[in-house]
């Protein structure tokens, strides 16, 4: 059983054995999440990014895909980079952005990664409304078949913490 739990906080700063990071595909860093991660990590993740990109993503990772480098000078041992799909109000995208967290589990499991902190992936810059993306992290995580012992989304503000809060409250 996985227990899953909601804080408010910086994703560069949790203990825990694998960070989430909301990636593009290039996996050659960006703004939000991965800024602070590429920032605080150091350039051993970029070199770890660079060697996926020379290897197994030539053509980058997919949307919705998942893939572990070290964490560098992170106190996690792991980052799990991850594509989050861009919101669309035409399009539903939404099992895209289910699949990150479902794929990173995956990752961490192959890890044997026991603690994982998740950011609200694709609710940044890429747009995802705050409501639906708890909504979709929560029910994801909930029905994952995992070995992870326990899962944190760690929210940057107080408006992403009430729903995912929210999320958690409905059974
Ligand atoms: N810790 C926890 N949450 C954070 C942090 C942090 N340090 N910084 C931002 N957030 P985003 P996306 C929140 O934009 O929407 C990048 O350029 C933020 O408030 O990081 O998936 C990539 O390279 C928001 O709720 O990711 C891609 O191009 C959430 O984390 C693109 O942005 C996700 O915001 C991905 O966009």
């Amino acid at each position: 059983m996985t227990r899953i739990e909601a804080v408010r906080g910086d994703i560069t700063e949790q203990h825990v054995d694998a960070v989430v990071n909301a990636a593009n595909s290039s996996l050659l860093g960006g703004g939000g999440v991965d800024g602070a991660i590429h920032r605080k990590g150091g350039p051993e993740i970029l070199s770890a990014c660079r060697d996926l990109r020379a290897s197994r993503y030539g053509k980058g990772l997919p949307t919705g895909q998942a893939v572990a480098t070290t964490a560098g000078r992170l106190p996690a041992r792991w980052v799990i980079h991850t594509v989050g799909p861009v919101w669309s109000a035409t399009e539903d995208r939404s099992a895209l952005l289910a699949s990150c967290y479902r794929e990173s589990l995956r990752v961490a499991d192959e890890l044997g990664a026991r603690t994982v902190a998740f950011p609200a992936i694709s609710t940044g810059i890429y747009g995802w409304p705050m409501d639906d993306g708890a909504r979709i992290a929560v029910e994801t995580v909930r029905a994952a078949d995992t070995a992870v012992d326990e899962v944190r989304f760690v929210l940057f503000d107080d408006r992403a913490l009430t729903e995912f809060t929210a999320a958690l409250s409905t059974s």
